[in-house]
């Protein structure tokens, strides 16, 4: 099979697996949802056909372990790649964040045909990245490099459900935990991702090589004031909480606008009661922050959250503010980097490097083992929506990298 065959299949599957979702007509897969239990019976067969032992670890995450020939000691032992990406989407996702990661670990073992390498590859499907399900991302690579805190299983979805609770439903085991940790003195892993942003478009370039992946900061602010009537109460005696929670709004995106380099986006708000007659009397802003220089990203989280008390205090409410994430800017492995810019030119494209606004699993995987990242160009960069699409030349060229990435990797481990 070809390179450009494979990347025919590598689009068919991610548009087929981009089915399986909670709502019929969009994607939408949470964490440990029913589709999840169909991506992984799906992914597990293509696993299972070519080579590999599959099996679910106790966080949802799916694992296939693909063994060397040229090793003396058993596939679990002998040093191991990981290659994967999350399995997880937002609301009405598109077909390729984080499943194309996953999809590419296959299609690039597949494509080995005869080759045996001299070291494993585990392809790993996390279970949960972007956070939407518990509020908390990252569960899937948390568990991958032994990091789960216990108190994360008392996290609650909006249905109250535990997250210890939803693993048990799923038929998995909290208490195996500790069995999902990648094993010691991994090699790397390398994560395939679409860009999610215009710049390789712009720069009509296939692939780029991630150099750091930008911080990111997450909270809700809760505004809370008094809930009335909207036809008898007067302007001057109102404690309206989405007016306030809306002032403060506007002064995230004044904020991020004046400061060079800095995103911050409110993506979710929840008003109470909900009425269109009555004044609100709560109102909580999910707020996302982010920027390559952490100095920079905390300064501006903390001036928000000062902003949010203000305004609050001006207008008579309450404001809770809770920290939901404080992640770091994370630079990739210069090693792991350095190969991937060689393997991208030795498929005869030229090597880019850019920084990730995105956050993605190798930010936490990079805990435990060096890491590195291959981004393929997007159409119109548009990302986190049904629109998101690929060019399965550019498939084509992220296989040829991979499979030239394999060599790199194989040598630099014989050295
Ligand atoms: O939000 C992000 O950066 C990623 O898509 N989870
Ligand atoms: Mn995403
Ligand atoms: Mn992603």
């Amino acid at each position: 099979m070809t390179s450009i065959e494979q990347a025919g299949e590598v689009v068919r599957w991610c548009r087929q697996l981009a089915k399986f979702s909670e709502s019929r007509g969009e994607t939408t897969r949470r964490f440990l949802t029913a589709p999840m239990r169909d991506v992984h019976t799906a992914l597990a067969a293509w696993m299972s056909r070519v080579g590999m032992t599959v099996r679910v670890d106790a966080m949802g995450n799916i694992r296939g372990l693909y063994p060397p020939v040229v090793s003396s000691v058993p596939a679990a032992d002998a040093p191991r790649l990981l290659i994967g990406s999350h399995l997880d989407t937002v609301p009405n996702a598109g077909a390729f964040d984080g499943i194309l990661g996953v999809v590419m670990g296959v299609a690039l073992v597949e494509l080995l045909g005869d080759r045996r390498l001299s070291f494993a590859i585990e392809v790993v499907g996390f279970s949960d990245e972007e956070g939407v399900r518990f509020g908390t991302p990252f569960l899937g690579s948390l568990a991958l490099v032994g990091d789960v805190d216990p108190s994360l299983l008392d996290l609650r979805d909006e249905q109250g459900r535990s997250l210890r609770t939803v693993i048990r439903d799923f038929g998995l085991e909290p208490g195996r935990l500790p069995d999902a940790k990648a094993p010691a003195g991994s090699m790397g892993y390398l994560e395939f991702h679409i860009e999610q942003g215009p710049v390789l478009e712009n720069l009509n370039l296939p692939l780029a090589v991630v150099d750091v992946i930008a911080g990111q900061s997450r909270a809700t602010a809760t505004f809370t004031g008094r809930a009335g009537h909207a036809g008898t109460t007067p302007m001057k005696l109102r404690k309206d909480a989405l007016a306030g929670a809306a002032a403060w709004m506007t002064e995230v995106e004044r904020v991020a606008t004046a400061t060079s380099g800095l995103v911050a986006t409110v993506g979710r708000l929840e008003v109470e009661p909900g009425a269109g007659n009555v004044i609100p009397g709560r109102a909580t802003v999910w707020v996302d922050v982010r920027h390559p220089s952490d100095d920079t990203r905390k300064a501006a989280f903390e001036r928000l959250k000062a902003t949010a008390t203000e305004i609050a205090g001006h207008r008579g409410l309450q404001m809770s503010w809770e920290p939901r994430l404080d992640q770091a800017s994370v630079s990739m492995d210069q090693k792991i980097a350095s190969m991937l810019d060689r393997a991208v030119e030795q498929a005869g494209f030229p090597a880019h490097r850019m920084t990730s606004g995105a956050g993605h699993d190798a930010m936490i995987v990079a805990r435990r083992m060096p890491v590195g990242m291959m981004f393929l160009r997007c159409e119109k960069g548009i990302s986190h929506h049904p629109g998101e699409n690929v060019r399965e030349d550019d498939v084509a060229a992220a296989l040829e990298a991979g499979l030239k990435f394999l060599d790199e990797i194989g040598r630099a481990g014989r050295e």
